[in-house]
């Protein structure tokens, strides 16, 4: 049996394949495209490949059409797929690398390679230093140092690679606030894969709406946080930033705002399927302006909202730009009412210190409160985490009696809910007995150990949990940690129709190390009718402020309020908690 690929491997083995056509000089565009489409559709996937393919539904993945469906079969029965296989023969490894490098385009690079034999980034980086491109055609003296620069740019920005959103957003904020008191500026905004509240970004851009370009420029590339300017020219500046992330500044007119904020936020795919919609309704659509086609009037947009409008569409929101289906959704009318902030009654995991918290119960439900929340659960750790000072049946009697007084004190409209944060043991087991686990207002279940037990195994104990009477809520399910740590490795088709079926909530988990449900995992979950809850596991009561960045995933998975638990009132959260053993008897 061959062994199983990542969904990630296969969108991978695609995208590789697309750039080895453009750099052989493939003359059909639309099987480049054809293969990037695929690519991307399969690394968004919320499903495991395999489950698609054992259907036979992998033509249900957009983009994927009847060759790449057998080049799919091909891959996943073997292992293998040859037709990857002799690409690779007919070219070299390294030339794929220098994609990376701005200005290397395809054509330049089987032109670097025919003329010069260079097939690597350093052989490539030696030949610009010995000034042996400028005379290549379609080179020049100015292209070889700008490629040298941009060779740099692309090793530093290989140590740093992409950096989790939490990491980014401070930063982002930090240079928003100076950038917004430079005199003249008009309009900001962070465009890109941060505004779509991408999960990690590869850069941050940003877009000033200014009249004199100069000054903004200025002001960007001598700020603290900024280790090296990296590119100036006249409206564009890119500089590194001090934890190796990069950073472009692009300034232009405030009349242009709305096409060049829609052009700069992306994502690319979304970009082209919406200039191909402007072009149906005759209209070409660039970062500078609307142009009916076949003449040379601009209609200027200085709100973002007006492109949408006048290409017929809805405000399509950021984080839906990633060209699923969005702009036929619009197109129809179909767009969901996207849950935010504001929705939100209420955060569902909050720990105190009567484990590993960091602020009392009562300070904890202070600062809920004033967040306008309606309720609060407590879920400290249960008594096998040890690590974390897990509470005995004992110890969680006694907090009973604590939460009972606050809630005396705080009066109505508010109210703290006992639950518990219980370890689902190796063997799919639960850390308390069933009488305690009944006592509790709603139970969240998780894993925190025996992550890489076999799929099997990992498969099996969420399913126990997920088919127990009295677990509520599945907490932060696969157990990632951005940039550290990989998800478990389990069936989660299998578990994300189980929670479906029995009406057990998912967590989103906002702390934005983990943000888990992943978006695509998220998306696919409510495809199949699940519930989800989000929460944002605070230790104080500060972190109780990046509830925003849980939203943020919920919204990428396209969920409505409804589809919400903790947008719910609390009698409504309460009764279907209730409602669980009578669930599991009906089935
Ligand atoms: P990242 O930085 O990798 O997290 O992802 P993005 O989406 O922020 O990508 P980036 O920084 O390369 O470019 C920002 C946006 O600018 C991108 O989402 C769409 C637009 N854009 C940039 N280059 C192109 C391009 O070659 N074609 C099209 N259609 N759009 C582009
Ligand atoms: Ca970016
Ligand atoms: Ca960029
Ligand atoms: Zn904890």
């Amino acid at each position: 049996m061959a062994r199983r690929l990542t969904n990630q491997e296969v969108a991978e083995i695609f995208e590789r394949i697309a750039d080895m056509l453009e750099i052989q000089g493939e003359e059909i565009p639309y099987k480049i495209m054809a293969y990037r489409r695929a690519a991307e559709n399969i690394a968004a996937l919320g499903r495991d490949i395999y489950d698609l393919w054992a259907e036979g539904a992998l033509r249900t993945i957009p983009g994927v059409g009847e060759a790449i469906e057998e080049k799919i079969d091909e891959l996943l029965r073997t292992g293998r797929l040859a037709y990857y296989e002799r690409l690779k023969a007919q070219i070299p490894e390294g030339l794929l690398e220098l994609r990376q490098i701005p200005d290397m385009g395809p054509k330049r690079i089987k032109t670097v390679w025919e003329r010069l034999g260079i097939t690597t980034v350093e052989e490539l980086e030696a030949a610009a230093r010995a000034g042996r491109l400028r005379d290549l055609p379609g080179f020049g003296a100015k292209l070889e140092s700008k490629i040298l620069a941009g060779i740099e740019a692309v090793k530093r920005r290989k140590i740093a690679g992409r950096v989790p959103l939490g990491v980014a957003w401070p930063l982002a904020q930090q240079i928003l606030d100076a950038l917004r008191e430079v005199p003249g500026v008009q309009r900001l905004a962070v465009a890109g894969s941060f505004r779509r509240m991408k999960e990690t970004v590869g850069d941050l851009d940003f877009l000033v709406a200014a009249e004199d370009p100069g000054a903004v420029m200025e002001r960007f590339a001598t700020l603290p946080v900024v280790e090296a300017v990296l590119l100036r020219g006249s409206t564009k500046t890119s500089v590194r930033l001090q934890n190796g992330l990069q950073a472009d500044l692009r300034v232009i007119e405030g009349a242009r705002w709305g096409t060049a904020l829609q052009y700069f936020t992306g994502s690319q795919q979304h970009n082209i399927q919406l200039r191909e919609h402007a072009l149906r309704r005759g209209y070409s659509l660039s970062e500078y302006a609307l142009t009916p086609v076949g003449t040379e009037t601009e209609i200027l947009c200085a709100a973002e909202e007006e492109v949408y409008a006048r290409l017929g569409l809805a405000f399509i929101p950021p984080e839906l730009r990633e060209g699923r289906g969005e702009i036929e959704a619009a197109l129809e009318g179909r767009l969901p009412r996207l849950v935010q902030l504001e929705d939100l009654q209420g955060d569902l995991q909050v720990h105190s210190t009567w484990s590993d918290g960091q602020a009392s119960i009562r300070e904890m439900a202070r600062a809920a409160k004033a967040r306008g929340y309606r309720y609060i659960l407590i879920t400290d750790h249960s008594q096998s985490l040890g690590v974390a000072r897990g509470l005995t049946p004992e110890r969680l009697q006694e907090q009973r009696r604590e939460i009972e007084a606050i809630n005396a004190e705080l009066g109505d409209g508010f109210r703290v809910l006992h639950g518990a944060e219980v370890e689902i043991r190796a063997d799919g087991s639960l850390d308390y007995p069933d009488e305690v686990l009944a006592g509790l207002d709603l139970v969240v279940a998780s894993v925190h150990s025996g992550l890489r037990q076999d799929r099997e195994r990992v498969t099996a104990r969420f399913l126990a949990a997920i088919y127990h009477p009295y677990v509520h809520i599945i907490a932060h399910p696969t157990g990632r940690l951005l940039g550290e740590r990989e998800g478990a490795d389990a069936d989660w088709e299998a578990i994300l129709q189980a929670a479906a079926e029995t009406g057990t909530l998912l967590e989103i988990n906002a702390n934005p190390a983990r943000l888990d449900l992943p978006d695509s995992l998220a998306r696919r979950a409510l495809e199949l009718g699940c519930r989800l809850v989000i929460s944002t596991d605070a230790h104080s009561p500060g972190e109780l402020a990046g509830m925003f960045f849980g939203v943020a995933v919920a919204r990428r998975a396209w969920a409505s309020p409804e589809a919400i638990a903790n947008t719910w009132p609390l009698e409504r959260l309460l009764a279907w908690a209730k409602e669980k053993p009578h669930r599991l008897r009906r089935r």
